[in-house]
């Protein structure tokens, strides 16, 4: 089984891609990618409160029910163009806008007295390369913000260090799902991202040395 969450709207926005496209994957049986394809893993997909509060603790409730053997937590990246893998969740809340709570938390840590970060635990240049084989625009970030999904990514990733070293786990973001040309990517080509992100997620290799880096 692979657990795959997404967000429910937040900021104003009618809707939230994240979670749309995770639910369009539930059900699904994904194949590792590219090692013969099984065995297959069941996508079961969960929606997280845009909350500091809940989002972690709705996303803990679901692995302790499913026992994954990974978890792709996803959100939306309003202001991108490309599905980015994210490399980095660090230990610091400083949001901009409240979450759905009215909460506002600023330069608090995420876990108190938890190291500064966490490297995602996804093989994330695997995944970039399938995911350009697949025509499908993507980059690796190196940060996933200060806001609900970097807190929801840092305990994620703090679970997995303290509890459960063999879950695979990391973080995407995902764009706004739009029909517009040149804008972003349509909620169908989010959905095959993920898909792809999914059976990456499910081989596990030695990564190529594929550069997704940036200069400052
Ligand atoms: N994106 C926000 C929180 C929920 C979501 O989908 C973020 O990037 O923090």
């Amino acid at each position: 089984m692979i657990l795959l969450s997404g967000f429910e709207p937040f900021g104003g926005e009618e809707t939230n891609p994240s979670w749309l496209a995770v639910q369009r994957l539930a059900g699904e049986r994904v194949a590792p990618r590219g090692v013969g394809g099984d065995p297959r893993e069941e996508v079961v997909a969960v929606r997280l409160p845009c909350t500091f509060a809940g989002a972690w603790a709705e996303l803990a409730r679901a692995i302790e029910e499913h026992r994954p053997r990974a978890v792709v937590a996803v959100g939306l990246a309003a202001g991108t163009t490309h599905v980015r893998l994210e490399r980095v969740a660090v230990n610091v809340v400083d949001a901009r806008i409240p979450d759905n709570d009215g909460a506002a938390p600023v330069d608090v840590p995420v876990v108190p007295g938890g190291p500064a970060a966490y490297f995602s635990g996804l093989p994330l240049k695997s995944t970039l390369a399938a995911l350009r084989e697949d025509e499908l625009p993507a980059v690796v970030s190196n940060t996933a913000g200060t806001y609900v999904c970097n807190a929801t990514f840092y305990a994620l990733m703090d679970h997995v260090a303290r509890h459960e070293p063999h879950l695979v786990a990391g973080f995407v973001h995902v764009p706004r799902a739009t029909s517009e040309p040149g804008e972003g990517m349509s909620l169908d080509q989010i959905v095959g991202a993920l898909r792809t992100v999914a059976a990456a997620a499910l081989v596990d290799g030695p990564e190529p040395a594929l550069s997704g880096g940036t200069e400052a």
